[in-house]
C-alpha cells in the first residue's frame, strides 16, 4: 500500500522521529507537517495544543494517508486519544511506545520521564506505564530549558552539561535505572544525559521506539509499501528556508520537497 504516512509535529523536532522511520522503513513515503510558526507547544494550554494538532491532522487528510504518527510528545499527551477515536486510520503517538520500552528495560522498577511542561502536567506517561504495571515508581521531570538549548545549537557545549545536571539533579537521590526521553528534541542531548545518569542507567528514546511500533502495525495490517523511491513531502507553517536548513542537515538530504502552508 503506497499511500503516505502522515507525521505531525509542533515544528522541526519531529524530524528525529521521521528520520528513524525513514531508516527502519525505507520504502514508506512520509508527509510531514511542522507547525514551526506556532512552536513550541510545550508551554501552551491544552486547548491550544488540541486545536493546532487537529488542524495539522485535517490538513493531511486531503492526501489520503494510510496512517498518522503524532511525533510530538506534547500533542500526543493532549489529543492522541481523541484523534484516534475520530480518525478511520491507525493513529499512533510517541508516548505508549516509549513507556512500553521502559517497562521492558527497567530492572528495579524506577523510571524517570523527561518532557516539556505540557507533557509532564498531563501525566500521560504515568498513565501509560501504570496501566501496564502499577508497581512501577515514576519520577517525572519537566525540562523547560532543554528545547531552547537544542534550538540554540549548543547541545554539546559546557552550558548544555550544566543545564542537564541542574535539571536532573533531583534524580541523584533516586534509584532510577531507566530514563525516558519524552520530547522530540531530547535525543540530541542523549550523550550528555546518558553521561550524567551513568553507565548503569538506560536511556529510552520515544521516537525510536515509535518507529518500531509503526513498523509492527504496518506489517500486522499488511499495509507496507513497496515503493523503492519514496518521495517525501514536508509542510511548514513557517519559513521554508529555515525549515530546509535544519531538515537537510538532519536528514542528510539536500533535495527536499518543502512547502509553506497556512493552518487555521
Ligand atoms: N534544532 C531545532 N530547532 C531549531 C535547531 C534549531 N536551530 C538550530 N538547531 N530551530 O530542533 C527551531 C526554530 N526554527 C525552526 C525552523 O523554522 C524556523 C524556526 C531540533 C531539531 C532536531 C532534528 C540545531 C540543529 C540543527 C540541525 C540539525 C539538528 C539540530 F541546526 F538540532
Ligand atoms: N515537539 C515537542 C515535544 O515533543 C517539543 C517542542 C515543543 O515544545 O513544541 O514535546
Amino acid at each position: 500500500m503506497n499511500r503516505p504516512i502522515g507525521v505531525i509535529d509542533s515544528g522541526v523536532g519531529g524530524l528525529t522521529v521521521a528520520k528513524e522511520m525513514m531508516r527502519q522503513l525505507p520504502k514508506e513515503t512520509i508527509y510531514y507537517v511542522g507547525d514551526t510558526a506556532r512552536c513550541p507547544y510545550g508551554p501552551r494550554l491544552p486547548g491550544e495544543v488540541r486545536k493546532f494538532t487537529w488542524e495539522m491532522t485535517r490538513f493531511l487528510e486531503r492526501y489520503d494517508m494510510k496512517m498518522l504518527v503524532i511525533a510530538c510528545n506534547t500533542a500526543t499527551a493532549v489529543v492522541l486519544d481523541e484523534i484516534k477515536r475520530e480518525m478511520p486510520i491507525p493513529v499512533v503517538g510517541v508516548i505508549q511506545p516509549g513507556a512500553r520500552a521502559a517497562i521492558k528495560q527497567t530492572k528495579n522498577r524506577h523510571i524517570a520521564v523527561l518532557g516539556t511542561i505540557g507533557t509532564v502536567k498531563s501525566g500521560a506517561y504515568e498513565k501509560a506505564i501504570k496501566a501496564t504495571d502499577s508497581s512501577i515508581d515514576i519520577y517525572p521531570i519537566a525540562c523547560p530549558d532543554f528545547v531552547p538549548l537544542v534550538e540554540s545549537g549548543e547541545y554539546r557545549s559546557p552550558r548544555a552539561k550544566q543545564i542537564v545536571s541542574r535539571t536532573l539533579e533531583p534524580l541523584k537521590k533516586t534509584p532510577v535505572d531507566t530514563v525516558i526521553l519524552g520530547c522530540t528534541h531530547y535525543p540530541l542531548l542523549e550523550p550528555i544525559i546518558a553521561d550524567y545518569m551513568g553507565a548503569d542507567a538506560s536511556v529510552i528514546s520515544s521516537g525510536d521506539e515509535t518507529a518500531r511500533g509503526v513498523s509492527a502495525i504496518l506489517e500486522f495490517n499488511e499495509m507496507l509499501s513497496e515503493n523503492e523511491r519514496p518521495e517525501h513531502r514536508f509542510f511548514t507553517t513557517g519559513s521554508t528556508n529555515s525549515f530546509y536548513s535544519i531538515a537537510s542537515d538532519w536528514l542528510g538530504d539536500l533535495d527536499l520537497n518543502i512547502k509553506k502552508i497556512q493552518l487555521a
